[in-house]
């Protein structure tokens, strides 16, 4: 039987496997912050109980990673951009057309658009549970696919940054660190763009 929600070239497996580029950053909450730069009015640097006590939102999201493993119906809860525009913490320039999301080691762009978009989450719980340690604790970018939405751009799952504590704002569409090494900038999972020559 066909599956609508499998993308092409995709396998469907019913767990979360861990992946990453490098090791599992030890994150001190007292520490840690979430910097915003770039084309804003005003840079700035919020610490965990301000993004913490930011308005919440769940999302049901297939994810899709490039590796070629796809499980659905995963729950997370976190934020959205809006929400930090809303508490006044983001203000944009309107030249701002690209999100940089920044982690430690890595980094992933996308436009800001989809960045805003239902299908991508600022994440800082799993299945009702913070996030655990090698899964990005404490916020991870988390693009993810809404079953039966098709009005929507879905991407890969490198797209989300897991140990996110940066946001830069651009006018420009910059490569991040899978893109610099052949991947995808676009990474529309429909149209299956894992590599650069795709496009
Ligand atoms: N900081 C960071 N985020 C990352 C990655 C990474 O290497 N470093 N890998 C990406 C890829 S390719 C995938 S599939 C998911 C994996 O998330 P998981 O380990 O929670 O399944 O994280 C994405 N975010
Ligand atoms: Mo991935």
């Amino acid at each position: 039987m066909s599956d609508k929600r499998l993308p092409p070239g995709q396998k469907r497996i019913d767990k979360l496997p861990v992946l990453q580029f490098g090791s599992v950053p030890a994150v001190d909450l007292s520490q840690w912050r979430l910097r915003l730069w770039g084309a804003v009015q005003t840079p700035c640097e919020l610490d965990w109980e301000t993004v913490n006590g930011l308005p919440k939102t769940e999302r049901i999201f297939d994810l899709h990673c490039v590796t070629r493993w796809s499980n659905y119906d995963t729950y997370w809860s976190g934020f959205i951009l809006q929400a930090l525009i809303d508490a006044g913490y983001l203000r944009l320039l309107p030249e701002a057309r690209f999100v940089m999301q920044h982690a430690p080691g890595y980094s992933v762009n996308l436009p800001l658009e989809m960045v805003m978009s239902e299908n991508f989450l600022f994440a800082t719980h799993y299945d009702g549970k913070p996030l655990t340690a090698e899964h990005g604790f404490p916020l991870r970018g988390l693009p993810g696919a809404i079953s039966g939405r098709d009005d929507l751009q879905d991407v890969y799952l490198w797209k989300g940054a897991k140990w996110l504590h940066g946001l830069e704002f651009s006018a420009e569409d910059r490569p991040g660190y899978w893109e610099r090494r052949g991947y995808s900038m676009q990474a529309d999972i429909w149209k299956e763009q894992r590599y650069a020559e795709k496009e």
